[in-house]
């Protein structure tokens, strides 16, 4: 008798054990998701969506040089400034960028971290330029917009 019920109890810890396991695994996939959406240049079907966000991190760097984002739709993207003092601008090329007379797209706020600011873009198809203005050589990455 006492038997069978320390094995009940063993097989009930075992069922716990095992959604504690499954909790933790869904955690781990949303990690991974979350990260899969910068790199991997829109093969999953959200990350080509309405927001993205970029991030500027220790050692005057973006944590990716490629942003995907929708075409011909208001897209948010958010900077976040983790460290130093930067922003986030898009050009339509890198020659309209190195061009002091031509403006932004859009950008985010120059500012010291820690410090987030979005900026709303709607644009056609292609390939733009990003950069910060304050490190124009250090940090610029490609926007992809399909
Ligand atoms: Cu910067």
């Amino acid at each position: 008798m006492s038997v069978l019920f320390l094995l009940r109890s063993r097989v009930s810890l075992a069922f716990i054990a095992l959604g504690l396991a499954l909790v933790l695994a869904v955690a781990c996939n949303g990690d991974g998701d979350g990260d899969g959406d910068g790199d991997d240049g829109g093969g999953t079907t959200p990350a080509g969506g309405a927001s993205a966000e970029i991030k500027m991190l220790p050692g005057i760097t973006f944590d990716t040089d490629e942003l995907t984002i929708a075409a011909d739709a208001d897209v948010t993207i958010t900077a976040d400034n983790t460290d130093g003092f930067h922003n986030f601008a898009v050009y339509n090329s890198r020659d309209e960028a190195e061009d002091p007379a031509i403006e932004p797209i859009g950008q985010t706020e120059i500012e010291s971290a820690p410090f987030v600011d979005t900026v709303t873009l709607n644009l056609a198809a292609g390939e733009y330029f990003f950069r910060c203005e304050v490190h124009p050589s250090n940090m610029t990455g490609t926007l992809i917009v399909q």
